[in-house]
């Protein structure tokens, strides 16, 4: 472990340091609670080992600082234990006030010390694993189980986000509203299973479209989602009307030209999607109102054939 040392007394700090240093930590010392937290930052210790009386900043103030930094980073503690002289129940009671964890007399024999220590090790080793868990539970749960792309419930946050962004800046905004041709068609005659492969397919080539328009800024932080069943969305933040209109063309394109056979629908022989398109040159209203002219817009690509696009 990495220990940050803290006390005003170089004898504490030196004595206690090298003996931890023996054992196989590494030690980090601060003479006063200023330099305890400064050193907290820049070091990122595993555990904090502190007196409570000392000048320019005591024990109890430094604790609630170094509380109030790991405050901004989620999951984040440290345990702290204050080992010092001045073990009155009152002092304790402050110590866990201040954000402390445990409080052991400087008097306490040097194995209690150490026992001490690997309890609080234990604790912050299980939150670590549960702050990685965790981490990993977001992940999925942005994410669509069949093709890889992010979610409805995703989309949904992240649009919120960029929506509101928009009207605040009075910014541009563009969307397109993607629906699989014929594809009830292609479950019928090539097997649901084939079906989902296809839309794992497909997936991966708008993925790639939405990587490309944020690579040659054509959009700001544009991405695309599994709005559901056959149905894809493409969030496209900040984009010229052309480039709306360029970005449907590839992506109608991209598809049909990727060549999934598709017997049953109708000309091409291959698996083609419509779109609906709708760009504001100032974000205004109701996002549910750009989700309609989208949709209206779809309705017009199948009607007028399918595989094309619609703005
Ligand atoms: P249109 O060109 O008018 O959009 O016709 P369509 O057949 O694509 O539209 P329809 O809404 O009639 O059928 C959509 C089909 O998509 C029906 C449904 O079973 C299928 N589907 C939805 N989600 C999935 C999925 O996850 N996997 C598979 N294999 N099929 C799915
Ligand atoms: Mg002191
Ligand atoms: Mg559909
Ligand atoms: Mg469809
Ligand atoms: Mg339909």
């Amino acid at each position: 472990m990495r220990i940050l040392v803290v006390d005003d007394s170089r004898t504490i700090t030196t004595v206690f340091g090298a003996r931890l240093v023996e054992i196989g930590h590494e030690v980090v010392i601060a003479e006063n609670g200023q330099l305890a937290v400064e050193r907290f930052q820049a070091s990122a210790p595993d555990l904090v080992l502190m007196d409570i009386e000392m000048p320019v900043m005591n024990g109890f103030e430094a604790a609630k600082q170094i509380r109030a930094v790991e405050a901004t980073q989620e999951w984040a503690w440290t345990p702290i234990i204050f080992l010092t002289g001045s073990d009155t129940p009152e002092n304790l009671v402050m110590a866990i006030e201040a954000g402390g964890d445990d409080f052991i007399p400087k008097s306490a024999p040097e194995g209690v010390v150490q026992a001490k220590m690997k309890a609080m090790a234990r604790i912050a080793g299980l939150r670590a694993e549960l702050s990685l868990a965790n981490r990993k539970l977001e992940a999925q749960a942005s994410q669509d189980g069949l093709t890889g792309l992010f979610n409805r419930r995703y989309m949904d946050l992240r649009l919120d986000h960029q929506w509101g962004e928009a009207i605040r800046c009075g910014a541009p905004f563009g969307l397109l509203m993607m629906d699989v041709d014929n594809f009830k068609l292609f479950n019928d005659h090539y097997g649901h299973l084939a079906g989902d492969d296809c839309l794992r397919a497909i997936a991966a080539t708008l993925q790639k479209v939405v990587e490309e328009v944020n690579a040659r800024r054509l959009a700001h932080d544009a991405f695309v989602a599994r709005y559901g069943g056959e149905e894809f969305a493409m969030m496209l933040p900040r984009c010229t009307p052309e480039a709306l209109a360029e970005i449907a063309r590839v992506t109608v394109d991209a598809v049909c030209r990727q060549g999934i056979a598709h017997a049953r629908n109708a000309e091409w022989g291959v698996s083609t999607l419509s779109v609906g398109g709708v760009h504001m040159s100032r974000a205004e209203g109701a996002l549910a109102q750009l989700f309609r002219r989208a949709d209206a817009n779809l309705y017009r690509a199948k009607q007028n054939g399918r595989n094309r696009a619609e703005l």
